[in-house]
């Protein structure tokens, strides 16, 4: 399957709170998203997916919605909204919102009258089961640290939650909760918007025995979140959700589902299935964490990247979707690290190019690309010395159920925020070298990141070499190129520890892409089949080099050769 407008679109990904602020309050909002559409577009980006903007406690930055049908006074009103949705659609770009299934807000009114008694009509809407002889039902824990049960006192009944305790979970068995979901996303579709990203939507289907499983030594409780992940169960929600909704509608579905192998993302988001267009997965974002969960959950945890690793992630997907499925393409998101300090070298001498060789070796292969607000002018991870300074709940349940449980140093949990904080990602975008980062005009929700100065769009656009118009050459590139659309992957030198190379091919058309993924020069040695005369430079990040049996890779390089 070809020719959707999808497979050929550019994402742009707006995390509300953090991209420009119209107003004044210190949040970004929506009608700042609307003042910089063209700046976006001329980005050479086709849609915007925008992170939820609902009514919210914002325990969770507006993951928690305790209003589906309510813009969160923060972010501006409905009407802001349909100005977004006609704006875009001026410009012929599409608008994705982010839903939310899994859980709403503990301060929504369903779960507001479902803890007020076991017998009233909203009750089954959530996950209630009695306790273990005085224990929760299970010893599972939550994503966001801790148990996924918390204790109500009136009804001594746990309800189940795998993020916050803010965020009680939806039950996906229940009748009555899918159909008003169901309406729910019809009168958003209704409203013109073009799809949406379906949050945390491996979740859905729990194991509802509730079994105990094995704690890690050391540990509280259980990291098993297989009983809750990627369960079968899930795609007959999806397809129902399908069937109900989605097929009604010229629309695009982009499911989230951290943890899903291969087989799992054929299920979801297969050409035959009746789900997802795409899916979200995290494989390659992940191959830095490591075994040693002794006190902390795996995401804090860290090792160095070997670079086969990534290869054989980002391959796999290349080439078992192939013919089946269609790819997401994205290094980060506001839930992940900034891709320059995490895969990249963020250091002045080596940022420009690190950014530059990272985008060139994603954004060839074969998907969409979804770009996060920020990576096309070189934001990097923000290292903030307090504690206090961080704005993430899931950074207050490691502080508190580590430091504050004496289990773990307070320079140590730093260090690992530092490292993958979802903070990372959401300090406000740097528009310019004007107090707040041109942002705003008063001090913001989450302090700017002082590298603002020199790292901002302003600075981006007044430099032909910047990372700014690296991006919009390579979106340019491919709106050209059938081939890097739709050409076939293949990967080359797979066990090479500091060389990324991979081909396209379509029709008659080949192209080569090579890109030396660190820091020190090497000397590759190009397969013959591969070394033609007539190969050109498509795009590098270098003065180019000729293409040759033998080449001498300066640090990041990264070049892209047609050979036809
Ligand atoms: O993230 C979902 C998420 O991180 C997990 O579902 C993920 O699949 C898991 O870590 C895999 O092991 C989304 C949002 O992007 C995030 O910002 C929210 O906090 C979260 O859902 C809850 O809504
Ligand atoms: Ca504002």
């Amino acid at each position: 399957m070809i020719g959707k407008w999808w497979q050929e679109a550019v994402f742009y990904q707006i995390y509300p709170r953090s991209f420009k602020d119209s107003n004044d309050d210190g949040i970004g909002d929506i009608r700042g998203i609307i003042e910089k559409l063209d700046y976006i577009k001329s980005l050479g980006v086709t849609a915007l997916w925008v992170c939820p903007f609902y009514q919210s406690p914002m325990d969770d930055q507006g993951y928690d919605i305790s209003d589906f049908y309510k813009i969160s006074k923060d972010y501006g009103s409905l009407e802001d909204l349909f100005q977004l949705i006609n704006e875009l659609h001026e410009r012929k770009m599409r608008l994705i919102i982010d839903l939310v299934l899994n859980h709403t807000s503990d301060e929504h009114p369903w779960f507001i009258e479902s803890k007020r008694s076991k017998d009233n009509k909203y009750r089954d809407y959530y996950i209630w089961q009695q306790g273990n002889n005085g224990k929760p039902p299970s010893n599972w824990e939550s994503f966001f640290g801790g148990s996924v049960w918390e204790y109500d006192k009136k009804t001594d009944e746990y309800y189940m939650h795998i993020f916050s305790q803010k965020m009680p979970d939806l039950n996906w068995n229940n009748k009555e909760m899918r159909r008003d979901m169901f309406n729910m996303m019809k009168w958003w579709l209704d409203k013109g918007i073009d799809g949406f990203r379906v949050d945390a939507v491996s979740h859905l289907n729990k194991n509802w025995d509730f079994p105990n499983r094995p704690i890690p030594k050391g540990r509280e409780y259980s990291p098993c979140y297989d009983e809750f992940s990627n369960r079968l169960g899930v795609h007959e929600r999806i397809k129902e959700m399908t069937e109900e909704v989605f097929s009604n509608y010229d629309i695009v579905t982009v499911g989230e589902a951290g943890g899903a192998s291969i087989v799992d993302t054929i299920n979801y988001c297969g050409y035959h299935r009746n789900e997802f267009n795409m899916l979200i997965t995290f494989d390659h974002c992940w191959l830095d964490v490591s075994d040693d969960i002794t006190y902390v959950p795996e995401k804090w945890t860290y090792k160095k990247l070997h670079l086969p690793d990534l290869k054989k992630s980002l391959s796999k997907y290349q080439v078992s979707l192939y013919n089946k499925a269609w790819n997401t393409l994205f290094w980060s998101n506001h839930d992940q690290p900034r891709v320059l300090s995490h895969y990249g070298n963020d250091s002045d001498a080596f940022r420009l190019l690190s950014a530059k060789m990272l985008a060139t070796v994603l954004y060839f292969m074969r998907g969409t690309p979804f770009i996060y607000q920020g990576e096309e002018i070189g934001m990097t991870n923000v290292y903030f010395s307090n504690i206090s300074d961080y704005r993430d709940v899931e950074v207050f349940t490691l502080y508190r159920e580590t430091v504050l449980k004496n289990i773990a140093s307070k320079e140590d949990i730093l260090d690992r925020v530092h490292k993958r904080s979802r903070d990372n990602a959401r300090t406000p975008m740097q528009w310019d070298d004007t107090a707040y980062a041109g942002f705003s005009k008063v001090k913001p929700w989450i302090k700017v990141n002082p590298n603002y100065i020199d790292i901002n769009v302003k600075n981006n656009l007044n430099n032909m070499d910047s990372l700014y118009y690296y991006y919009q050459k390579i979106f340019k590139i491919r709106q050209d190129t059938k081939a890097f659309i739709y050409g076939k992957y293949a990967l080359y030198l797979e066990d090479d520890p500091n060389i990324f190379m991979y081909t396209r091919t379509y029709k008659n058309e080949c192209y080569l892409i090579i890109v030396n993924f660190f820091k020190h020069y090497i000397h590759l040695q190009v397969p013959n089949q591969l070394v033609n005369e007539n190969a050109f430079i498509i795009i590098s990040n270098y003065e180019g080099q000729r293409l040759n049996t033998k080449l001498y890779l300066r640090p990041y390089e990264a070049i892209v050769y047609c050979l036809n």
